[in-house]
């Protein structure tokens, strides 16, 4: 897809139903249940070989158009929109996993997915791998020949880690396996998973893909064949289903994705360039700088860097007053707000990780996670400029 092309597909993405008095934006069909014209046609709709809904939970219309959205953006055949996006991850792995299938995920993950492979996955029998994901090559070593899937994340959260989508979906098809990423720190405007050889991508649209903060909300993308496992194996007895109102949150967010990524990428840059400079912070991580270990691959992979930046300070004390500190910047979790986002790490997002589990995986007591937001970027480091004297 051209440059032009995804600024124009995210405004006009799944929209017109046809029949909604010519409405440009589509409805709320704020309803659980549809009417059939006769028994033949109910029962059409019941085996999906004629289109229509017939219960909330397994689809609706404005659902179905931030699927269409989703399916589009991202360069897949299908969508499925869900409650949250651990919904979203749940119903990937569940409808690609069996008993006894091997998984091989990226060693490190947002912290609630590393729970879900640990509390939830691996005692049911399928047995759950890790690999660094920033190398590719050590891959082939955890590979057997029950992998069923290869799960990662990138840029990974909260350390910003980015992995080879396609070096990594070249060794695991090669081995039989399907390949998952969680690509909500880039959205598609920034990273295409599917494009690069990924078999589902994952978000959690709370996030960029929402963009104002006032949601929960998460989409899988995938083939047909993927995302229909998900709806009738997986959404149909778990009911993770995303409500009307808040689809229609997610396709109206869809609709700035691109001017906002482009301000997010834009601002993060120029933060994280400030940052690298200042005396008080150790280090800076940042897909876009050219002191990150993957900034080569970013650049390759990556329309833009994104907005999440983390650094770090001295110690914990440290980091604490400065996020103490800051006035315009929302000490708050969650990401990908139009405002600018701040948070400690290890006592935040991360804190359910033991302290081993947080050295390893790179979550040090000074780290901050900043998500950049939209404001005047003089703005953002005027703050940080001021909390960092403190
Ligand atoms: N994937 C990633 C990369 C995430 O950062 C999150 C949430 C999820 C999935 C889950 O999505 P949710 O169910 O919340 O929509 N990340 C959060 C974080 O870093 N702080 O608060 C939530």
């Amino acid at each position: 897809m051209t440059e032009k092309r995804i600024r124009t597909v995210a405004v006009h993405a799944g929209s017109a139903p046809g029949d909604s008095f010519g409405a440009l934006s589509v409805p709320i069909y704020q309803a659980s249940l549809f009417t059939f014209p006769n028994a033949e046609e109910g029962a059409a709709i019941h085996e999906g070989e004629a289109p229509g809904y017939f219960y909330g939970r397994m689809g609706n219309p404005t659902q179905a158009a931030l699927e269409r959205s989703m399916a589009e953006l991202e360069g897949g055949e299908a969508a499925l929109a869900t409650a949250s996006g651990m919904a979203a991850i749940a119903l990937a792995l569940l409808a690609v996993l069996e008993e006894g299938d091997h998984l091989v995920a990226q060693a490190s993950l947002y912290t609630s997915t590393a729970a879900l492979l640990d509390e939830i996955v691996a005692p049911r029998s399928v047995e759950v791998s890790r690999f660094d994901g920033s190398r590719a090559e050590d891959l082939e070593a955890v590979l057997r020949p029950d992998t069923r899937a290869v799960y990662l994340e990138t840029p990974t959260n909260p350390t910003l880690s980015v992995v080879d989508v396609e070096r990594v979906a070249s060794i695991a098809h090669a081995a039989g396996a399907l390949v998952i990423v969680d690509g909500t720190f880039a959205t598609p405007f920034n990273l295409r998973p599917l494009s690069l050889g990924a078999d589902l991508v994952v978000h959690s649209a709370t996030k960029y893909l929402g963009g104002h903060g006032d949601l929960v909300a998460g989409v899988l993308v995938g083939s047909q064949e993927l995302v229909d496992a998900a709806r009738w194996r997986m959404m149909r007895v778990l009911g993770p289903v995303i409500a009307p109102h808040t689809a229609w949150l997610v396709q109206r967010g869809l609709r700035t994705l691109a001017v906002r990524m482009e301000r997010h990428n834009e601002n993060a840059m120029r933060v994280a360039e400030f940052l690298e400079a200042h005396p008080n912070v150790e280090r800076v991580h940042y897909p876009g700088l050219a002191s990150h270990p993957q900034h080569e691959l970013a650049r390759r992979q990556m329309r833009g860097f994104g907005g999440m930046i983390a650094f770090e300070m001295a110690d914990a004390q440290a980091a604490k007053r400065l996020v103490d500190s800051v006035r315009l910047i929302s000490l708050a979790v969650s990401l990908g707000d139009v405002a600018s986002l701040i948070q400690h790490s290890s006592s935040m997002t991360q804190s359910s990780l033991t302290a081993d589990q947080q050295r390893s995986a790179g979550v040090n007591p000074g780290l901050i996670r900043l998500s950049v937001g939209i404001e005047d970027v003089a703005d953002i480091i005027g703050d940080l400029e001021q909390a960092l004297r403190t």
